[in-house]
């Protein structure tokens, strides 16, 4: 049997179940670049180069085993820009039996791809995406009968599973977490490492020449790329990542400072998520790690929790609840996305610095997503649709199976604590505590109300205030409630008045 089968751009892996009985003889793998994929939402530059580059090396890999590749680029003049046109396309240069492909990690195209076996006489298979450690059905099972969804039950489920960092049935340590332990603000005397970047080779360069020319306008310097693109060197970032940071992620997983855009982060949620590694391997290597003596228990056992809890359980709460997922707005918030969120041009220093490493990196660290512009997109009131766009675009790992969960459930609270039991809502005090931001910031991080008082600080109870018919009988929200119902009527209408004002100032003229 003569099979097409169609590879997506972030499906680079070898072992894709619509690769597993490729047949080199008589099959052919399809790869296509098409506008529809760089446009839907206006990717930053550097994350349509990775892919796109990316794809052409992969592309390359294959070839060299002897593997029939259609390839079909961005500038070829008959593209048709989507995935359904070029399928369409292929299966008039190809004389196949059937189409086989691996499910997509995004609604939208999930949607596209049930529609081909009508649109198409060639029959269309599609398979389980099986790089996860978590299949739907597992995770189904699990949240089935729940009230609550909460990660650390499915964590804990997870690690007895695979046994990893377990003896004898109990958690490795005698403790299934050492959060208390990894939330250190970075020492002056600490200096995070040089990490390994990848300068683009001549692949890459031909692709940021094309994404210049295309997409030029988009989000985001192209110039500072350096993402591994080829399985070989995203090994190498891993590699260097287990050698050099690992051991003291655990510790500065929650700091933030000036100047330092990586800290010990692992820097491989691109290559995960586009399949040049897989999350088992990750996993293993820091665990090998461990069992060697190279990395502490509380470093290896939070980065394990990243992987085989945070990102297995995100995808299959995303899978459970989509499309409904999505459309849910628990707390009303409706203000448009500030100009700023593009530009980085605000006086509050902590966003200016993330949205600028944003912009150099296609990156930020999970606290300054979280802690910064999540905190502040919560606070302030802003539609969930925009923001999540924002976290869509400008970040090279953002695909929606795992963008929108975070954004939505974590970030913005707008499922209602489906995903967290309580709004990640904080002043300027956590910021200060975690970051060198402040001390340089117009503002201070002391001062509460009035002149040069942190925006942070007001709006933080501006926002219980306002959502106190939402929020005020959560249990864990209990504690904030209280200090706001001892606060006099006098210092709640100033504080009403200065948010207001502030947020005035942040809506389009
Ligand atoms: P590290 O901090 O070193 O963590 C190691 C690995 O754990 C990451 O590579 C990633 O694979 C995984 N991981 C860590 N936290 C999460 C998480 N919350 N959800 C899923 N996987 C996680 N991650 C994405 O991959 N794509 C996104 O589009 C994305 N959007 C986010 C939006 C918001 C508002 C927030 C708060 C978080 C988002 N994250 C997203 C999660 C997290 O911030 C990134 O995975 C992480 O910053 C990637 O950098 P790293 O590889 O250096 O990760
Ligand atoms: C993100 C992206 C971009 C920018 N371009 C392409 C492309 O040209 N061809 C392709 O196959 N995939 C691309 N991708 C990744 C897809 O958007 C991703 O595979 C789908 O969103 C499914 O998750
Ligand atoms: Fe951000 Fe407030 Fe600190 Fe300025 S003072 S950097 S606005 S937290």
């Amino acid at each position: 049997m003569r099979t097409l089968r169609f590879v997506l751009g972030d499906q680079l892996s070898r072992g894709l179940s619509a690769l597993a009985d490729l047949d080199a003889e008589r099959d052919v793998v399809l790869l296509v670049e098409v506008h529809e994929e760089a446009t839907y939402v206006r990717h930053h530059q550097q994350k349509i180069a990775l892919v796109l580059s990316a794809m052409r090396h992969f592309a390359d890999d294959l070839r060299a085993e002897g593997v029939a590749v259609d390839y079909v680029r961005l500038d070829d003049p008959d593209n048709t820009g989507s995935f359904t046109g070029e399928l369409g396309r292929a299966l008039l240069r190809h004389a196949v039996d059937r189409v086989v492909v691996t499910e997509p990690g995004e609604w939208r195209v999930f949607e596209r791809m049930q529609s081909w076996s009508h649109a198409f006489d060639t029959p269309i298979e599609i398979r389980e995406d099986d790089r996860f450690l978590c299949s739907h059905r597992r995770f189904e099972a699990w949240a089935k009968g729940r009230k609550a969804l909460r990660m650390e039950y499915f964590y804990r489920e997870m690690r007895r599973e695979t046994g990893w960092l377990m003896r004898e049935g109990d958690p490795e340590g005698g403790r299934w977490n050492f959060d208390p332990e990894n939330r250190r603000a970075l020492p002056r005397d600490v200096a995070p490492p040089a990490r390994l970047r990848f300068p683009p080779d001549a692949i890459t360069r031909e692709v940021m020449a094309l994404v210049a020319d295309r997409f030029g306008d988009h989000f985001g310097e192209l110039d500072r790329f350096g993402w591994a693109v080829t399985r070989s060197d995203a090994l190498r970032a891993l590699a260097d990542f287990i050698a050099v940071a690992l051991p003291r992620f655990g510790d500065y997983q929650d700091a933030m400072q000036r100047g330092e855009d990586f800290l010990f982060h692992a820097l491989l949620s691109p290559c995960i998520n586009i399949g040049l590694l897989s999350p088992r391997e990750v996993c293993e290597a820091a665990l090998s790690a461990y069992a060697k003596g190279e990395a502490p228990l509380p470093a290896v056992e939070g980065f394990v929790r990243q992987i085989l809890g945070w990102r297995e359980y995100v995808r299959g709460l995303y899978w459970l609840r989509m499309p409904g997922y999505a459309a849910t707005n628990f707390l009303e918030a409706s203000r448009p996305l500030p100009d700023f969120y593009w530009t980085g041009e605000t006086d509050l220093r902590c966003l200016r610095e993330t949205i600028e490493g944003t912009r150099r990196n296609a990156y930020a660290h999970h606290i300054q997503r979280l802690m910064i512009t999540g905190n502040f997109a919560l606070l302030a009131g802003i539609a969930p649709a925009e923001v999540e766009a924002w976290y869509l675009i400008v970040y090279a790992d953002a695909f929606e199976w795992v963008e929108l969960p975070n954004t939505h459930g974590m970030a913005l609270h707008a499922d209602g604590g489906l995903l967290g039991s309580k709004p990640y809502a904080a002043s300027g005090a956590y910021i200060d505590r975690m970051s060198d931001y402040c001390g340089p910031c117009m503002y201070s991080p002391k001062s509460k109300l009035g002149e040069g008082a942190c925006p942070f600080n007001y709006l933080y109870w501006y926002f219980l205030m306002e959502n106190e018919r939402r929020l005020a009988g959560n249990p864990r929200m209990a504690m904030p409630y209280r200090t706001l119902a001892r606060m006099s009527l006098e210092r709640r209408e100033e504080i009403a008045r200065q948010s207001r004002e502030f947020l005035a100032g942040l809506d389009p003229r």
